[in-house]
C-alpha cells in the first residue's frame, strides 16, 4: 500500500518581542486551516515558533527571560492548537523554549515536540547542538545566546507515526551529519526540522553571502546519504532589526528539493511526500548494513589525535 504524508512546511515571517503568543498562535491556526484546506496531514511550523527569538538579547532579569518559556504543554495559549489539529485532522511539528521541573530543579531545553491527528503528543525532542556562546560578547551587532539560556538534550530518536518513521532536529542541528546519520540509523523516513537564522554570522561575516547556500546543502545532503525527506522549516524576515534567511523547503531522499516558499514571510510549501521513495536510497548505494564501514570509522570518535595544520602547531 502506497505511503504518503502531504506536508505542508509552515513557514513564519518575523514575530517581533510586542507580539502576544495570542496573536502568535492565530497565525499557527491560519496556517493549520490552510493546510488542512490544501489536502495536508502534517503541518511543521519552525524552531522557537511561538516567540521572537530571544537569544539574541543579553537578559538581566529572570522574569524576562522567563516569559519566553513554556511550563506546560499544552498551556493555556496553546491549548487551540492541539484542539484544532484535532478537529481538523492535521497534525503539527513545534519548536518552543521549554521550562521544565526535574527532581524539583528548573531545567531549559530548546524543544521541538511531534504531535498526531489525532491532537496528542507522540514525541519530545530537546535540541542537541546548541550554537552560540554563553557570555554577553558586545562585540556583536545581536547576541547568540543559546549556550547561556538552554542546555542540551540527550540525543535523537524516530517515532513510528503517520505511517512511517519519523524524526525530528532543531536548526544547528542541520549543519551536522551525526543528526542525519543517527536518525538514518534508526530507520528515519521524514526529518522534521524548524530553524531561526540570520543572515549575518557575527563571528565569520565572510559566510554571510553564503548563508542561504550553506542551509539548502546541509539538508539536501543530509536526506540523500540517509535516504529520508527532510522538512526545514523557518522563520524569516526583519525580526527586532535581525534579518533572518528563510528558505523553507521540503527535500526529497533524492536530496531534490521538491517545494520551496518564494517569500520571507507566512507561508506554505507544500508536497505530497511519498515514503517508499526512500527504499530506493536505502537498499541500494546507502544500503547502510552491506557498505556501511563502522569497523573503519570506529577509531574517530572525538578530536583527540587531530592533527593541526603546520603553521598553527605551537
Ligand atoms: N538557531 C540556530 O541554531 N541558529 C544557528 C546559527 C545561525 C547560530 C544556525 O545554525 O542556523
Amino acid at each position: 500500500m502506497p505511503r504518503f504524508i502531504n506536508v505542508a512546511a509552515a513557514q513564519l515571517g518575523p514575530i517581533q518581542r510586542a507580539d502576544s503568543r495570542r496573536d502568535v498562535v492565530e497565525r499557527l491556526l491560519a496556517h493549520l486551516h490552510q493546510a488542512h484546506a490544501m489536502g495536508c496531514q502534517l503541518v511543521v511550523f519552525p524552531e522557537l515558533a511561538l516567540t521572537t527569538f530571544f537569544p539574541r538579547w543579553y537578559l538581566e532579569d529572570p522574569a524576562e527571560l522567563d516569559a519566553f518559556y513554556e511550563r506546560e504543554m499544552p498551556g493555556a495559549e496553546t491549548r487551540v492548537l492541539f484542539e484544532t489539529a484535532a478537529r481538523l485532522g492535521v497534525g503539527f511539528y513545534l519548536g518552543y523554549a521549554e521550562l521544565a521541573l526535574e527532581q524539583g530543579a528548573a531545567r531549559r531545553y530548546n524543544t521541538s515536540i511531534l504531535v498526531g491527528q489525532d491532537g496528542a503528543i507522540i514525541g519530545k525532542y530537546r535540541k542537541v547542538h546548541l550554537p552560540g556562546h554563553a557570555e554577553h560578547e558586545p562585540w556583536r551587532d545581536f547576541q547568540h545566546l543559546e549556550k547561556r539560556y538552554f542546555e542540551p538534550g540527550p540525543g535523537f530518536d524516530v517515532w513510528r507515526a503517520y505511517g512511517g518513521v519519523i524524526g525530528m532536529a532543531l536548526c544547528n542541528d542541520r549543519r551536522w551529519s551525526e543528526t542525519y546519520r543517527v536518525m538514518g540509523l534508526q530507520g528515519a523516513e521524514m526529518i522534521l526540522l524548524g530553524y531561526n537564522t540570520p543572515v549575518h554570522n557575527p563571528p565569520a561575516p565572510e559566510h554571510d553571502d553564503l548563508s542561504m547556500f550553506h542551509n539548502h546543502l546541509v539538508m539536501q545532503a543530509g536526506a540523500y546519504q540517509n535516504g529520508t525527506w527532510v522538512v526545514g522549516v523557518a522563520k524569516g524576515g526583519k525580526e527586532e532589526g535581525c534579518e533572518m534567511i528563510g528558505g523553507t523547503c521540503i527535500i526529497a531522499p533524492s536530496g531534490e528539493i521538491v517545494a520551496a516558499c518564494s517569500t520571507k514571510g507566512d507561508e506554505l510549501a507544500i508536497a505530497r511526500c511519498d515514503l517508499d521513495l526512500c527504499h530506493s536510497y536505502k537498499t541500494t548505494t546507502f544500503n547502510f548494513d552491506r557498505h556501511r564501514r563502522p569497523d573503519a570509522y570506529g577509531l574517530i570518535t572525538s578530536r583527540r589525535g587531530a592533527i593541526e595544520p603546520e603553521h598553527l602547531a605551537a
